[in-house]
């Protein structure tokens, strides 16, 4: 089996860089509401808007050998099928699966047949927050999560699967 992350779907032509110069596919999927950033809640969630975020994943991507491909949907389905498009592509996946977290076994069912790193993120810290925060049922089946660092989440966590493909570098 090819190393996780070194490859985007079978039938790929071999980079004449070799694979650990190529840059891998990040997939940054976000649940509901989150689409709203910026105007949300901002006392809880900041005042960064999704493309904020998306701006500066890119720049740390692009650092890190890593391009980053971020969506949102409010659409369990959708996300859903995103999951699959990961396992499928091998790709690794960072997610903040919002309110999905807490109840979503059918997210969790997808996200346990993954081939590649998982990092969850929440820009809060649900611990802290309403006990229905409390519970996560994709934290099982991640690799680590990351909580409570505003947008400064998403990009610990992209530091994070560049660390589980070994692209982070030296300390
Ligand atoms: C985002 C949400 O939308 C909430 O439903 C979660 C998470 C927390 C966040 O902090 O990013 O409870």
């Amino acid at each position: 089996m090819p190393p996780r992350g070194d490859t985007d779907g079978p039938g790929d032509t071999p980079d004449p860089a070799g694979p650990e110069r190529r840059a891998v596919t990040v997939l940054i999927l976000n649940g509901p509401n989150l689409g709203r950033l910026g105007s949300r809640e901002p006392e809880i969630y900041g005042s960064a808007t999704l493309a904020d975020i998306e701006a500066a994943c890119a720049a740390l991507g692009a650092e890190l050998g890593l391009d980053v491909d971020l969506r949102q949907t409010d659409d369990e389905a959708e996300l859903i099928g995103w999951i699959h498009e990961a396992a499928d592509r091998r790709l690794p996946v960072v997610l903040n699966p919002a309110a999905f977290t807490h109840y979503s076994y059918a997210l969790r069912d997808a996200l346990a047949m993954r081939t590649a790193p998982l990092v969850e993120v929440h820009l809060s810290n649900p611990a802290a927050r309403e006990s229905f925060r409390h519970t996560s049922v994709v934290s099982a089946v991640a690799d680590g999560t990351i909580t409570g660092f505003g947008p400064q989440s998403y990009e610990l966590a992209l530091r994070a699967v560049a660390r589980l493909l070994n692209r982070a570098g030296p300390d």
